[in-house]
Order: structure tokens, then C-alpha cells, then sequence
């Protein structure tokens, strides 16, 4: 038997020649999948298993769906080809009413407006089998390059595009952008981009410094649920300690959350979104200092250094030295790093209801 033949028997078990998704069930914001599909097995990304919602500020609540090559949803979806665009790939277990995915949305949307697009893989991120989900970015970021090309031909400027992720999302991020055959985008952001299975993985499998003009990634928990070291064009990194982000101290969470066990092993990861969705509404919230460490960062020895705001904010012109010294040091990364000690992780949903 061929390894084609045994690969098509194999997707044929794992439900893959199906028509409809696996079995579903939710468990708190989660979406978990009774049946996970190996996509390393299995055919490309199908249309069912990934869904793009869009969003504007005429229509901030009931998106209208997306399809590539489909110019009868595209017309009546009210796209705006003069605006900028900007779109969102979320985690593992999540979708694109979770809470991140709504807060970057609403975010946005309340400080640009925009055509924003909230990509749903909630199929390929299903838990509770990681791996599988970890090995449908790239079939994902393959298919969403596809999309992404197909909004480029009908009007929609390369370069008024952002490309944003979390978690898993922000591995996918970087592999749209690798794979899209209309150009680079201008701008990839991640949120503490997934470590467990990407680590140490060749650039054209995983989120990197390539993958778009500018690549800013914002760490929170390198090292555990998200990528150890940089792997951008600009490292954010919050805090010295990634394991115990302010408001994610074991004691004080499972008592302030109903003792939320999985909410708690994912606080200090999710803490990446929730600081850049209060960037969003304050750009200028959180000063960073270029820093080769932390420990110098501590002794103060970074303060004269080069200052930008954590965010997608950071300046053309810093970019621009970095690519031409990119040529000259091979290796050399602008490593930014900052304190937030104070920062109440839920305030920025009071911002989203004044
Ligand atoms: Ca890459």
C-alpha cells in the first residue's frame, strides 16, 4: 500500500472525506472537538473548517461572512477597499466570539475605522488534542494566504494590511504571510505567539522575522505556552517573571476566579492580548527600552536606550535600521523590555463600555 493510499485511508477514519465537522461540545469559553483531524494526514484546509467574519463600524456586532472567490458575499458584506484592514487569527480552543478575538475587534474598531475580519478555525483549534491543532497552522495560514490574495484582487490594498494573532493565531499569522503570492503584508503582529511544538522549527514552519515587512511580537509567557526567544523584526517582553504576570499569582487568581484551574495556567499567556487591547486604546501606555536582558533592564543600565511603546505602533524609521543592520549582524534582534506592575488586566473592558 502507497503512502498516498494509506494517508487517504487513514483521513477517511479520522472523518476527513466528511461533509460536516466532527462532533462538538463547548466547555466554558472553550471549543473542544470529539474527533480531531491530523492535518499532517490529511488533504488542505476545507471551506467548512474555517470561517471569515466581517466586521466595520457601520456593523459592529452582526459580521457577514466571508468566502474565497465569492464576490456576491463580498459586495453585499459592504467591504470598504479605502480603508485599512485588519485581521485576526485566535488560539487554541478559541473562536470568534471569544473574549480576545471580541476585544481586539471592539478595540480596533473603536480607534480606526477599518474593515476587520475575525478569522473562526474553531475546527482545526479544537482541544483537547493540541498536536492536532498545532499541526493545522500551516494548512490554516496556507488556505487564509489564499483569502488574504483573493481580497487583494478585489481592491483591497497590500498595504493598509495588519495581520494579527494569538497564541496558535499568532504562529498562523506568520505562515499567511510566508505563503501569500500577491505580496508581503506591511505589518504581522503576535501575542505571545505559541512555544510547544514551534520551538526550534525551521523559519518556513513557524512565526519569524520574515514572514512581513515589520513583525512585532509581544511576549508574556515565553518559555511555557508561548515561544521562548524572539522571533520577530521587534520582541516585546513584559515583566521579568513570564510565569506569574501581575493578577495571575496562583493563590490570589483561584481565589478571585471560583477557582479557576485552566483559566489560572493560561493567565500569565493570556496577559499578552489583554496589555496590547489597552494599547490599542492608549498607544502610549507602555514604554519600552531596547535591552539586552533583564537583569539590566533592573540595574537601569537600558533607561538612555531607544524607547517604543508596546504595540503595533512602533516607527518605519527603526524598522528601516534594523533591516540595513540586519545585513551587516546576522543575529542582531531589537529586544525590548518593560515593567508593568500595576496594570489591571480586566480594566480595559471598562474602556469598552464608556
Ligand atoms: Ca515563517
Amino acid at each position: 500500500m502507497s503512502l498516498t493510499v494509506l494517508s487517504a485511508a487513514i483521513c477517511t477514519l479520522l472523518g476527513a472525506e466528511n461533509t460536516a465537522p466532527p462532533p462538538t461540545y463547548s466547555l466554558d469559553s472553550g471549543y473542544y472537538s470529539v474527533i480531531t483531524n491530523d492535518r499532517q494526514l490529511c488533504p488542505p484546509v476545507r471551506d467548512f473548517e474555517v470561517t471569515y467574519y466581517y466586521y466595520s463600524r457601520a456593523n459592529t456586532s452582526n459580521p457577514k461572512v466571508l468566502k474565497i472567490n465569492d464576490d456576491n458575499l463580498f459586495t453585499a458584506s459592504g467591504f470598504d477597499i479605502n480603508l485599512p484592514t485588519k485581521i485576526f487569527v485566535h488560539g487554541f480552543t478559541q473562536m470568534h466570539t471569544s473574549i480576545d478575538a471580541q476585544g481586539v475587534k471592539d478595540a480596533y474598531l473603536s480607534t480606526v475605522d477599518c474593515n476587520l475580519i475575525l478569522v473562526d478555525a474553531r475546527v482545526l483549534f479544537a482541544g483537547i488534542n493540541y498536536i492536532a491543532a498545532a499541526h493545522n497552522v500551516v494548512p490554516l495560514g496556507e488556505y487564509t494566504a489564499k483569502f488574504v490574495c483573493w481580497l487583494v484582487s478585489k481592491g483591497m490594498p497590500l498595504s493598509s494590511l495588519e495581520l494579527i494573532g494569538m497564541s496558535l493565531g499568532g504562529q498562523t499569522v506568520g505562515i499567511i504571510g510566508q505563503s501569500m503570492q500577491c505580496g508581503k503584508p506591511p505589518k504581522v503582529v503576535a501575542y505571545d505567539p505559541a512555544g510547544p511544538l514551534f520551538t526550534g522549527l525551521p523559519i518556513d514552519e513557524r512565526l519569524d522575522s520574515t514572514d512581513g515587512d515589520l513583525v512585532i511580537v509581544i511576549h508574556s509567557n515565553q518559555g511555557f505556552f508561548g515561544y521562548p526567544s524572539n522571533c520577530g523584526d521587534v520582541d516585546f517582553y513584559i515583566n521579568t517573571n513570564p510565569y506569574d504576570q501581575p493578577g495571575c499569582h496562583l493563590v490570589q487568581y483561584l481565589l478571585e476566579n471560583s477557582f479557576d484551574v485552566v483559566g489560572y495556567l493560561f493567565c500569565s499567556h493570556n496577559y499578552s492580548w489583554r496589555v496590547a487591547v489597552y494599547a490599542i486604546y492608549h498607544p502610549t501606555a507602555f514604554p519600552a527600552r531596547q535591552c539586552n536582558s533583564s537583569a539590566e533592564y533592573k540595574e537601569g543600565k537600558c533607561d538612555g536606550n531607544d524607547l517604543q511603546y508596546l504595540g503595533d505602533t512602533v516607527t518605519s524609521s527603526l524598522v528601516a535600521n534594523y533591516k540595513v543592520s540586519r545585513m551587516h549582524s546576522i543575529g542582531e534582534i531589537y529586544n525590548y523590555k518593560l515593567e508593568i506592575a500595576d496594570f489591571d488586566m480586566n480594566c480595559w473592558r471598562l474602556l469598552i463600555l464608556l
